[in-house]
């Protein structure tokens, strides 16, 4: 009996001390890294402490999974981020440390219930650090050495909008990880550039460099004054309306009755940011030149009601930030981007494109990148830059069919090649069209765009149409669940569980995971979403 009791004894300490495994954990392990990179279940046990406690307490009862050495999970992670969404998950957004230092692209997110169960935790970790031979070396290069060789690589000397930066961070490439400075030139002219180099701190070597756009604050524009709602001729010639706010006896593009308000800037065919804010005399906007303008400040609204209607998302940033364009940017410029800040529209050549802010998919693609920015932070290379794409011409899209008029699953149909009908810059219908990938074998493996982000995103774009719309897909059948849906799930993901360096694998688990909170586990939704990432060849 004595004997019986103390097995039992021993038992009950085990279970308590060991932490067993909790019943339905599911586990997707980094190939890339050996290191979870989606853990989901029922991984604590109810509780009513602070969440980010329950996450912290489960990181350290699971350090050899994550592969932290002896470090503490505190030593290990910092918390970027908090809040709740509206499930009443509160979620946690975590950045990978060393030594204090953070480990660039290695972001993670945990969710926890209402009951204070953790649920999942997804973003691969960087393992056994403390073993990574180039940590131990001695940093050589000094900060301002590192910015002269970022400097000297670009081969022409930039206009810089900003002070070139530099912060030390640790840097995993091609399977080793050091020391490097990321440094950060930011200029407009001679083009747009706001390069990130990673520069070896021991050697000077430039380990990757990338452009991912981005600008400085605009200058004051009026704050007072009435609220009026104004008319206007948008790009395709059709009227609408748009809001102004009348100060001084001028109607100026600012409509403060959505967030913190949403601008419009003339770029008067410069290179430059943001430009003069948007005066007109009597609030009607009905000159050739004003079209590119109005449509700007309506499709952005249009896309600021979308956010809050679907997803009671308050702007980009879920607080109501800014929403700032500048229209008529250089001279005869084929192009649209989000610089970090703001939305900036060339007025196309009249033959390639039209004034591009007539795309209501191209501004909510761009104000896409923006949401992305302040969520998963998508980094705009690879895997991750194809994902951050695809969400914006997911939104881009969703925004369209939101708006209804004459919506479709192409994008920026409305201003490309004004002499050819029917064309676009992409397709989620059928990728291929445009010479994009349709299946994760055909992906492009080379340098250009960022590793083919442009391309890519063509991958996960043929999944998301057909989670929407159903369709077969190389011989598998997905039944679709409609556009409404197929959004909830890739916005959770979005929001909820995708991280810097995602790849397509992960997106799969985001959105699975998704649809099993959205809709259940035996749901149709989760299985249109297993059955069309089948169908593109992603596990
Ligand atoms: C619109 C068409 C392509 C959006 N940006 C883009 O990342 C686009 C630029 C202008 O894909
Ligand atoms: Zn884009
Ligand atoms: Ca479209
Ligand atoms: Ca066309």
């Amino acid at each position: 009996m004595k004997k019986f009791v103390s097995v039992l004894l021993v038992c009950l300490l085990i279970s308590t001390v060991a932490f067993a495994t909790p019943p339905n954990e599911k586990i997707r392990w980094s190939e890339k890294h050996g290191t979870p990179e989606f853990i989901s279940g029922k991984l604590t046990k109810a509780s009513n402490d602070k969440p980010e406690d329950i996450l912290f307490k489960y990181l350290e009862n699971n350090k050899k999974k994550f592969k932290i050495g002896s470090s503490s999970s505190k030593e290990s992670f910092k918390i970027l981020s908090k809040g709740k969404d509206s499930l009443g998950y509160s979620y946690i957004r975590l950045q990978q440390i060393y030594k204090g230092m953070p480990v660039f692209g290695s972001t993670q997110v945990a969710n926890i219930n209402e009951e204070g169960v953790l649920t999942s935790i997804s973003g691969a970790v960087i393992p056994n650090l403390d073993k990574e031979s180039k940590l131990k070396l001695k940093k050589k290069v000094k900060e301002k050495e590192a910015i002269e060789m970022a400097e000297k690589d670009l081969d022409f000397t930039p206009e810089h909008e900003k002070k070139p930066s530099s912060e030390m961070v640790i840097y995993y490439h091609e399977d080793e990880a050091r020391y490097a400075y990321l440094v950060n030139l930011n200029f407009l002219d001679p083009e747009p550039g706001n390069w990130n180099y990673f520069i070896d701190a021991v050697t000077g070597e430039i380990i990757n460099k990338y452009n991912s756009i981005n600008y400085p604050k605009p200058s004051p524009i009026p704050t007072t004054g009435e609220d009026t709602l104004g008319t206007g001729t948008g790009v395709l010639g059709d009227t609408k309306e748009i809001n102004t706010l009348l100060s001084s006896s001028e109607y100026y593009l600012i409509d403060r009755t959505r967030g913190n308000g949403i601008q419009t800037f003339d770029g008067k065919t410069r290179k430059r940011l943001p430009g003069d804010i948007w005066a007109d005399s009597d609030n009607t906007l009905n000159e050739n030149y004003d079209h590119a303008a109005v449509d700007a400040q309506h499709y952005m609204a249009v896309t600021y009601d979308y956010y809050l209607e679907k997803f009671n998302r308050n702007s980009f940033d879920g607080n109501g930030a800014l929403m700032k364009a500048t229209v008529h940017y250089d001279r005869d410029y084929n192009n649209a981007f989000w610089n970090g800040e703001q939305i900036v529209f060339g007025d196309g050549d009249g033959v390639q494109l039209v004034e591009v802010s007539g795309a209501l998919d191209v501004i909510a693609h761009e104000l896409t990148h923006a949401v992305t920015t302040y969520t998963a932070d998508l980094i705009y290379n690879g895997e991750s830059g194809a994902l951050n794409e695809t969400m914006s011409d997911i939104f881009g899209t969703a925004v369209e069919f939101y708006d209804n008029n004459n919506p479709d699953w192409l994008m920026g149909e409305d201003v490309y090649t004004p002499a050819i009908d029917g064309d676009a810059f992409r397709s989620m219908e059928d990728p291929t069209a445009y010479g994009d990938p349709d299946h994760y074998d055909d992906r492009y493996t080379g340098t250009l765009d960022n590793g083919g982000v442009h391309t890519n995103s063509g991958i996960v774009n043929k999944a998301a149409y057909l989670i929407s719309e159903g369709g077969e897909h190389y011989g598998v059948t997905v039944n679709g669940i409609g556009i409404d849906k197929m959004t909830s799930i890739f916005y959770r993901a979005l929001t909820q569980h995708l991280t810097q360096s995602a790849t397509f694998s992960q997106m799969r688990a985001a959105a699975e995971q998704s649809a099993i909170e959205l809709y259940g586990n035996n749901s149709q939704e989760l299985q249109a979403v297993s059955d069309a990432f089948d169908s593109i060849g992603v596990y």
